[in-house]
């Protein structure tokens, strides 16, 4: 047992004895380090009953942390003795050794609220020396399909952060709803943020609740998202999902869709027909829609989307038709290209990296684009024989809208066994595919997990199902798994720290 730490290090040495530090802490660090001490420092406050003092100058410190430039970023290492030595490679790293002396301290360093009687800052004297196999370490939030306030996703980001993830996707619309304030364009607000009714348990019963659900996030909303997530050394990635999935922007907009027919923002779950067409003004819309949102997040890579995006609709339509002869192409198919294109020239001008879902490799993708590759492991093989990085996120592994098991009992979800992935089975997940040659290793960028909101309309069933298959997911794509074993007593300790934050996980044992 490695002091119950998720992920585990890659080297830790117990001594004998303790570390007891009474009262104010007082910590020294490099001044830019300054803000991503600022979590620790409130958990101290609701611990000690102390904002712990932060000084950029070494001197007397019970913590002090410093740069060690032959570290890699997220590289740390710690000495806890007398006092602590951190030593880390920039933020992140300076990040996760104080997240892991939260682990070391004990449940109430957890604690959501201040304690009644407050604690000295107790530790067990240990050494560790940690890093990261996989720089992408992400989980994605679906907001669209159900939405999520502000303080729903930056708790969920501090979740994330707490098991050193260190991307938030944010799907930001789909067929169900419009979830981003764009200036200029009112209904994707007015109309498309909003939907009359959602399917009452399982889609395929067609029943349907009458009640209307919406929301949407303003600029400043997601600008709190973002400095928040910084805080927490996350980076966010927003997704404007073109051209498939795109009924919501049709109901505002009909002339973006194909048929001019009078539509609602989809009312069930499922892969609408209603995808937008590629004349030239549509081209215009999703280029100032996607740089909007993007200028909203300076430092993040952007996902443009490019799943399940159905080619009826331009197949019988004339104008997709004479698009088509214009491109000289052969199949509706190459015309996602045409939006794959130009939005990945206009944001990668704006410097930004691009992202999309892997099905944008069957039709023209620019060089550098990141394939995120959710439909088996064998799309980021197939990106990286052609030359593209690739995020790991197959969606039997790392779907975790999917049941936690197979036993009655559990929520309904996208789908019954065989799509269940409980815990043990994340444990087995690599991500490295199977059958990619070595030399193509350096292309997977690392993995992401992935939650769907069809099934999750409330912030405790989002727990439920992020967790524990979230600790799981740190523990692998950190790169650090250990035996089975020892793994699942690391894990019962570490859902007493959730529990104690408030975490509404779904407990390992229950069946029911
Ligand atoms: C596929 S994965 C989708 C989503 C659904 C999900 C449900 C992907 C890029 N598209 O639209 O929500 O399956 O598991």
């Amino acid at each position: 047992m490695v002091h119950s730490l998720i992920p585990a290090p890659r080297r830790l040495e117990a001594r004998d004895g303790l570390f007891v530090a009474h009262g104010q802490l007082r910590i020294t660090a490099p001044a830019a380090w300054h803000p991503v001490i600022a979590p620790f420092q409130s958990c101290a406050l609701r611990v000690t009953g102390h904002t712990p003092l932060l000084f950029s100058l070494d001197g007397d410190a019970t913590i002090r942390l410093h740069l060690d430039e032959s570290f890699g970023r997220e590289q740390f290492s710690f000495d806890i003795n007398d006092d602590i030595d951190i030593r880390a490679g920039g933020p992140s790293g300076a990040f996760y050794a104080l997240g892991a002396l939260r682990q070391l301290a004990g449940n109430s360093w957890w604690s959501e609220e201040p304690l009644e009687n407050y604690e000295s800052l107790t530790l067990p004297r240990v050494s560790v020396d940690d890093h990261p196999d996989y720089a992408w370490r992400g989980v994605h939030l679906d907001v669209a399909r159900h939405f999520f306030d502000v303080a729903t996703v930056c708790r969920f980001i501090e979740l994330a952060a707490d098991h050193r993830l260190n991307r938030i996707h944010l799907h930001l619309n789909d067929d169900q709803g419009w979830r981003v304030e764009i200036p200029g364009w009112p209904l994707l607000t007015d109309v498309a943020s909003q939907r009359r009714s959602s399917p009452v348990g399982h889609e395929m019963f067609k029943v349907d609740d009458g009640m209307s659900h919406g929301g949407y996030f303003s600029a400043e909303d997601l600008i709190t998202i973002r400095e928040f997530a910084r805080q927490h050394c996350v980076v966010v990635v927003p997704e404007i999902d073109i051209p498939g999935h795109t009924q919501a922007v049709v109901a505002a907009y009909p002339e973006f869709g194909n048929t001019g027919e009078d539509l609602e923002v989809m009312t069930r779950w499922g892969i609408s027909e209603h995808v937008l067409n590629p004349l030239p003004a549509t081209l215009d819309f999703a280029e100032v829609v996607v740089r909007y949102v993007a200028r909203l997040f300076p430092d993040s890579p952007i996902h443009i989307g490019g799943d399940e995006c159905p080619t009826t609709q331009w197949e019988s339509s004339d104008d997709a038709r004479a698009v088509m002869e214009q491109h000289g192409f052969t199949e509706a198919r190459q015309l996602q290209g045409l939006f794959t294109e130009r939005l990945a020239r206009v944001l990668r001008a704006d410097g930004h990296e691009v992202l999309a879902w892997d099905e944008v490799l069957d039709a023209a993708v620019p060089e550098g684009t990141v394939i995120v590759a959710w439909r088996g492991s064998q799309k980021a093989v197939e990106a990286a024989e052609r030359g593209y990085d690739s995020i790991m996120a197959p969606l039997n592994y790392t779907y975790f809208d999917w049941l936690s098991s197979d036993q009655p009992g559990e929520p309904v979800a996208l789908g019954g066994p065989p799509l269940v992935t409980p815990w043990e089975k994340v444990f087995r997940f690599s991500p490295l595919p199977p059958n990619l040659d070595e030399s193509l290793r350096p292309r997977i960028r690392g993995a992401q997990a992935q939650l769907w909101t069809e099934y999750i309309a409330t912030r405790d069933h989002l727990d439920y199902m992020a967790f524990p298959r979230l600790c799981v997911f740190s523990e692998v794509v950190w790169g650090s798994p250990h035996e089975f074993e020892e793994f699942s007593a690391r894990l019962r300790v570490h859902l007493q720290r959730l529990h104690r934050r408030g975490v509404r996980f779904r407990p390992l044992d229950t069946t029911a």
